[in-house]
């Protein structure tokens, strides 16, 4: 799959780096409070430093809390009243657009953090109107507090829509617990314009779907995925059909599971279009003050109600809009269709010949009828012959649609929550899923056992750099943003990370044959963990701390093509770097450090310490600036900090290779990579750089790099949290 990214300047793998080149919200809406300088480190949780929402979900009335959204969904307000006299459909939406802006190759986006509620995703042209149905839930967020997030709050509604209509739903597991600013680390591309104004769209006809800049998996600016429209609004099925497998494969699904999840959600609503678009206002971040967070307000007649325009697109998908049927796949299929223009304009098509039982109550008067439409991306699914199939196989087989509606449903709004032990509530399924990364629950092994594995370990011959790098390359796979990766499983003895360039896989094989030999009743990933403990100590750390009990998954347990987009293609920490990327060095580096979830100060204790433990890439010597290799010394800091050193980059190697020479003697010093030398010309990182070498710097460095490496080495035990 990741051969497809092949023509692309960055590959899927490269993440959200471009989060420092993309558009900011600064620059989309420059008047926008800057709240962040109150909170230079990151916003501050308002019910306080140690709020734990796990424990606050667990005294969470669930049941109670499940009735007033049911009882919420047909209470229909007269500021945005509900088409059919239901909120059900329009809650659907809501939560399929905070769960869809999730893309795989660096996890982030998702409903996991209440996204949805901040810039830019609140004002997204795709996210037209939605601040009414966040709005419409504030009673019940209100009610149950801090027991709920808006994040879980958002999923949980979209589920309780589905069941009051009568839809299949899986499970519910909570559980995400809110954010309160936007997401700084993320890239949504850099185009300076939104998608209603008229851009190119990212992936050009002329082109395949691998010219889709990674990570990105929308295909224009401010959509959650394809325009409904078509193609730069262009009303041809096939080339949607297109966009849709490209965007949909990079949240992870395929096409059965994209054909089910539009066909389900389609079965329910309608889109919004009966007026005027020019007559809508801003969106909410550059809305007027008295709007109080809404946006898109609307002059056309009443602005809400059967005068509501959000897409532009106008009508329901069906004739039952408001209850679970078969009857998408039946209008699809059995009418033929032509294209048509919505009140506000839009593309759209409509059934030829329509019989009056086949169309739809007008959402205003019941006694009206309405022909239904498709969007051209419905008309994908018709049109194509790959997706036509499956639109035949479900509409013969309508417990198969159900099945595999509710799963895909299920994973879309659940597949950036990480371990399976992350869900909460009474709702969560049994079954294990294969998306979910499975790990069998480990054994904490005593004292005893540890003892004695450690010193074998350290009778091995495993020198201290073949046991750093098989723990690093463990654990650092882990990326907080869907909690994906890390050390529990030991995935890095499986296909696809055994054999990941990065992880030099002939060398590898060796450290873990021989870990294997000696490991007792250990698991594999305690084994290469505490193999890191004992190259540490070995190193001069004192005594490092080691949390046992970790699982060994299988490689039945695990999706080779899932964990493919995680491939590292360069990593800083080993000083790797196979080819130049568009993106600097360092700026990957600060990716990888991100997803981590590390510090500016964590980050570089590890850079330094990894340097002088000799956990580079193969012979790699660039930035090991110690003449002491295997102790745990500042001595990277010092020597990168002396003025002996002048520094000058390596012919041929474009910027990414440098050499010091001795500023009297003229003789060669040193060898270091642009992610080496980032960390004397960055004024902060040098700032941080100088606290390890000065006076002091030593115990400090000691001290800060084994609190880091064991931050990396436990990321992903929500187990035993
Ligand atoms: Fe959908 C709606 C498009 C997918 C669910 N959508 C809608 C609309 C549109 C669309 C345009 C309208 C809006 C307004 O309001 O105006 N989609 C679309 C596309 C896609 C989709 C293009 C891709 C292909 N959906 C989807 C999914 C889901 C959904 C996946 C789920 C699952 N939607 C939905 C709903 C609705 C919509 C439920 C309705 C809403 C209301 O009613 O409000």
């Amino acid at each position: 799959k990741t051969g497809e990214m092949g023509g692309c300047p960055m590959g899927q793998g490269d993440g959200g780096v471009r989060a420092l080149l993309g558009r900011t919200n600064k620059d989309w809406w420059p008047e926008m409070l800057a709240t962040e300088i109150l909170n230079p480190n990151g916003a501050t949780n308002p019910y306080g430093e140690d709020f734990n929402y796990a424990e606050a979900f667990k005294q969470l009335d669930y049941d109670a809390l499940k009735a007033d959204l049911k009882a919420l969904m047909t209470d229909s307000q007269p500021w945005w009243p509900a088409d059919y006299g239901h909120y059900g459909p329009f809650f659907i939406r809501m939560a399929w657009h905070a769960a869809g802006t999730y893309r795989t190759a660096d996890g982030r986006g998702g409903a996991n953090s209440g996204q949805q509620r901040f810039a830019p995703l609140d004002s997204w042209p795709d996210n037209g109107n939605l601040d009414k149905a966040r709005r419409l839930l504030w009673p019940i967020k209100q009610k149950y507090g801090k027991n709920i997030s808006w994040a879980d709050l958002f999923i949980l509604a979209g589920n309780v829509a589905i069941e009051d209509m009568g839809g299949p739903v899986f499970g519910f597991g909570g559980g995400r617990a809110d954010v309160f600013e936007p997401e700084r680390d993320i890239y949504w591309g850099s185009e300076d314009k939104w998608v209603n104004e008229g851009v190119q769209t990212r992936i050009a006809p002329e082109h395949g779907m691998h010219e889709l800049e990674g990570p990105l998996a929308a295909i224009q600016m401010g959509l959650i995925y394809v325009n409904p429209e078509g193609p730069g609004g262009n009303p041809d099925p096939l080339q949607s059909a297109r966009d849709m497998r490209a965007t949909f494969e990079r949240m992870a699904m395929d096409s059965e599971e994209t054909v089910a999840l539009t066909a389900g959600g389609h079965t329910f609503g309608k889109a919004h279009g009966n007026g005027d678009p020019s007559k809508l206002g801003a969106a909410p971040a550059g809305s007027d003050l008295a709007a109080q967070g809404f946006g898109w307000v609307s002059s056309n007649e009443s602005g809400c109600g059967e005068h509501t325009v959000t897409s532009g697109i106008e009508g329901s998908w069906v004739n039952t809009p408001t209850q679970w049927s078969e009857n998408y796949f039946r209008l699809l299929l059995d009418y033929e269709y032509e294209l048509v223009k919505s009140p506000a304009g839009a593309q759209q098509w409509q059934p030829i010949n329509q019989k009056e039982e086949d169309m739809a109550p007008a959402a205003w008067d019941p006694n009206k009828k309405v022909p239904t439409m498709m969007t051209t991306a419905d008309m994908a699914l018709k049109m194509d012959p790959e997706f036509r199939k499956i639109s035949e196989k479900f509409r013969n087989d309508h417990e198969a649609f159900k099945d595999a509606f509710a799963r895909a449903w299920f994973k879309l709004t659940h597949r950036d929550m990480g371990p399976k032990c992350r869900y909460l509530g009474p709702e969560v399924p049994e079954e294990d899923l294969i998306w979910q990364d499975p790990i069998p629950a480990g054994r904490m092994p005593s004292d005893a056992e540890v003892a004695a594995v450690k010193a074998k370990i350290a009778d091995s011959g495993l020198t201290v750099s073949q046991l750093v790098k098989t723990a690093w390359a463990s654990a650092s796979t882990y990326r907080k943003s869907d909690h994906r990766g890390g050390a529990n499983g030991a995935r890095v003895r499986l296909a696809p990370q055994k054999d990941w360039d990065v992880n030099e896989p002939a060398e590898l094989r060796k450290v873990l044959d021989t870990l294997e030999g000696l490991r007792g009743n250990l698991s594999m990933a305690d084994t290469i963990v505490l193999g890191g403990v004992v190259a540490l100590e070995k190193a001069g750390a004192g005594d490092v701390p080691f949390l046992g009990g970790r699982g060994d998954a299988s490689q039945e347990q695990t999706d080779v093509d899932s964990f493919a987009v995680m491939e590292p293609q360069a990593d800083a920490f080993r000083n790797y770097l196979p080819k130049k990327l568009s993106v600097k060095t360092e700026e990957m580096m600060l990716d990888r450090a991100s997803l981590l979830g590390l510090s500016v100060p964590e980050m570089t204790v590890l850079i330094g310490g990894l340097r002088v433990l000799g956990a580079n890439h193969g012979e790699r010597g660039h930035g090991h600036l110690t003449k002491r290799p295997g102790k745990l010394t500042n001595d990277f800091f010092v020597h990168l900090l002396d003025m002996t050193n002048v520094w000058k980059a390596v012919e041929g190697t474009d910027d990414e290779e440098y050499v010091a020479t001795d500023r009297t003697s003229g003789g060669e010093t040193w060898r270091a990579s642009r992610a080496d030398l980032v960390f004397g010309s960055n004024s902060e990182l040098r700032a941080v750089c100088e606290v390890y070498a000065e006076a002091g710097g030593q115990e400090r460095f000691v001290k800060d790099f084994v609190a880091a490496w064991t931050k990396v080495m436990n990321a992903d035990r929500f187990d035993v949290e």
